[in-house]
């Protein structure tokens, strides 16, 4: 497979430059399952394990290789299996709270460019939700798209369109329809060779039909699998992402019925830009637009210029935010008072380094 096809570019083939001159090869994370990958790279899919050092070296879960992660691999000769040695930097993830303890996050996917933001035009769209997919999308560093399917069963498409508009935070809004194909050229269109898209929304609104679409309408959900003549060989690989013939990635993922945010630093300003503008008028720099005095986004509300929905929904959200981020730091420092030593998984030494070196910053091993 071409690496450029799987997203590679040059920017990424700088970061790899040492992993390179150690034998290792780029690969990308197609498929997780507790600590076993499928990866894909230069020469085709392959199973993989991570090294015991990486494993050691990433006590959080969302540190572990996830599906969309570029690694260096080392192929181990006369075996199909290889092995995972690093993980390069994510250029963005999309990620969420795991569910009910605390603090950790759930790395959904990563070094995604695009987030198709699916709901159906039926009686489930429900704005408040795309508000809160909008701020997990967008706090990765991804580009939301909002899509709205089912066009078809759709009574007023320019009453629903405009609702989505008013909570899109500036996204495109995509009416299309998966059962016609209606506007699923847009689809195709934003997403182009090298890019990544994944599919968001709970389940039911139609993701698995519109990258059915996309493909060319003939794959199935466990394709490959029943294949008979691929005995012996791992033949799951494509479950996650999946090659559009026309250029571009795309990643089914299971349907979020309820999800928690897992931190937004930037994405409830950006999801929430009607409410950031009026905030510029708000008396304290600081202020959360709870009880404060002087808080033109409450006066907005009381005026009639905000409406209550949003008001609640940004707080609801933003209060979510503050529990979080106050797990996070508690998280952040157990995780330092408990690493073996101040590390970073992104640099990680090439062999275990035998040919010894200056004896700079060598502790224990
Ligand atoms: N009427 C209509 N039904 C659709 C459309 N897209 C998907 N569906 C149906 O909605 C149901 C859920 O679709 P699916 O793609 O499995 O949703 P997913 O759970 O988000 O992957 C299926 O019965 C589809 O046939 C559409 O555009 N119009
Ligand atoms: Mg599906
Ligand atoms: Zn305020």
């Amino acid at each position: 497979m071409d690496l450029a096809e799987l997203g590679w570019d040059a920017v990424w083939e700088s970061d790899f430059t040492a992993h390179r001159q150690g034998g290792l090869e780029p690969a990308r994370v197609v498929h997780e399952d507790k600590l076993s990958y499928n990866v894909v790279g230069a020469s085709g899919d392959r199973p993989a394990i991570i090294t015991g050092r990486l494993r050691h070296l990433c006590p959080r879960d969302q540190d572990l290789p996830k599906v969309g992660d570029w690694v260096a691999v080392r192929p181990v000769p006369g075996e199909s299996k290889g092995v995972i040695e690093a993980i390069l930097p994510r250029r963005s993830q999309i990620a969420r709270k795991i569910n009910g303890r605390g603090t950790g996050a759930q790395i959904v996917v990563s070094n995604i460019d695009v987030a198709f933001v699916v709901q159906a035009m039926d009686s489930t769209f429900n704005a408040r939700r795309l508000e809160r997919f909008l701020v997990m999308v967008l706090e990765g560093g991804v580009r939301p798209v909002l899509v709205l399917n089912k066009l078809d069963l759709c009574k007023a498409p320019r009453r629903m369109i405009s609702e989505a508009e008013a909570v899109s935070g500036g996204a495109l809004v995509l009416p299309v329809c998966a059962k016609t194909a209606k506007g699923t050229g847009r689809l195709r269109e934003i997403l182009g060779p090298g890019l990544t898209a994944v599919f968001i929304g709970t389940s039911g609104v139609g993701k698995s039909s519109l990258i059915n679409r996309l493909v060319g309408g003939t794959l199935q959900p466990t394709l490959e699998v029943r294949d008979s003549d691929s005995k012996g060989r791992h033949a799951t690989t494509w479950r996650e992402i999946i090659p559009v013939p026309q250029g571009g990635l795309v990643i089914d993922t299971p349907g979020m019925r309820e999800f928690h945010l897992w931190s937004a630093d930037l994405g409830l300003d950006t999801a929430f830009p009607d409410i950031t503008e009026l905030a510029v008028g708000c008396r304290f720099r600081d202020c959360t637009h709870g009880a404060e005095p002087g808080c033109a986004v409450r006066s907005a509300l009381e005026a009639g210029a905000l409406a209550g929905g949003r008001y609640e929904s940004f707080r609801k959200l933003q209060a979510e935010l503050v529990e979080v981020d106050r797990g996070r730091v508690e998280q952040e420092r157990r995780v330092r008072s408990s690493r073996p030593k101040p590390s970073s998984r992104h640099a990680l030494p090439l062999d275990d380094g035998d040919g010894d070196g200056d004896g700079e910053g060598e502790g224990q091993e």
